[in-house]
């Protein structure tokens, strides 16, 4: 039984779709419950792809195929998933702040983060306070992340986490930032509960997050 899932999380490490989705069916039609098959297989590969990315021995390209394989699999799974046969990781809000137009790595944190279970609302680039604001009270998420490119606009997040202050939000809200320009000093600074270098550290930050 476990040598699919094992095929599995490396199929979706290679970034085979039609491998990873006819597993997924193949493990669902053995009797293994989609619980099983996201933790043991999906999520086990994707938390190798994050391993191995901290490690420098894998590169964005090759971590997005992989995350693309994950979403294939997760589709055959997600109407599973629906009726409450698994539980999230966590909801997470997340969106490239004010003025910034970069989705890149913003993009990947939410694959990842969606690799390790979590459940995202990507609010898309260019992101105000105001709308992350209404997006919290809609959806609320346990985490906020706010991501930034740009030397001018990673001050927007410090704005943005007033902006839930002041919209009394912010408590037991996590907010996680991150972005290249972004450090740890400058996060703290913002008033953000966590900063993470890079997507895989994220799902790490988060999951710490979560249990904190
Ligand atoms: Co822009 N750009 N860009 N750009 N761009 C940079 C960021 C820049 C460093 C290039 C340079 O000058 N060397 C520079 C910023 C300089 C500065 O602020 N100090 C720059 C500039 C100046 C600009 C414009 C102003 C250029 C112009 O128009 N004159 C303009 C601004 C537009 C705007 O946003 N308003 C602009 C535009 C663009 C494009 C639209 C052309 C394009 C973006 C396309 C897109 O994203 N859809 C673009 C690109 C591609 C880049 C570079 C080349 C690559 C960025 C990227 O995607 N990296 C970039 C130079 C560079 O970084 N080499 C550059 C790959 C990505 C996986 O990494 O985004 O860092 P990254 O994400 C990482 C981590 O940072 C972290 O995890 C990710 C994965 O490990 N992370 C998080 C990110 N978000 C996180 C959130 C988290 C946690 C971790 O928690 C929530």
């Amino acid at each position: 039984m476990a040598d699919i899932l094992q095929e599995m999380a490396s199929s979706l490490y290679g970034g085979e779709q039609e491998e990873v989705a006819r597993m997924v069916q193949g493990a669902l039609d053995q009797g293994m419950s989609a619980a099983e098959i996201l933790s043991n297989g999906l999520i086990a590969g994707m938390d190798q792809v994050g391993r191995d990315f901290k490690a420098g021995d894998l590169f964005v390209p090759e971590v997005l195929v992989a995350a693309r394989a994950m979403s294939v699999g997760m589709d055959v799974l997600r109407p599973l998933l629906a009726t409450g046969d698994v539980s999230s990781a966590g909801k997470c809000v997340i969106g490239t702040v004010k003025g910034d137009l970069h989705d890149i790595g913003k993009n990947l944190v939410k694959m990842m983060l969606e690799g390790a279970g979590f459940e995202t609302v990507d609010l898309g680039t260019d992101v105000g306070p105001v709308d992350f604001v209404e997006a919290v009270r809609k959806h609320q998420p346990n985490i906020v992340g706010l991501s930034a490119l740009l030397t001018t606009t990673m001050v927007n997040m410090k704005t943005t986490i007033e902006a839930l202050e002041e919209a009394g939000l912010r408590e037991g809200l996590k907010i996680m930032v991150g972005g290249a320009p972004v450090t740890g000093a400058f996060a703290e600074k913002t008033g953000a509960d966590a900063y993470a270098p890079d997507a895989a550290t994220a799902v790490d930050v988060a999951r710490d997050l979560q249990e904190a």
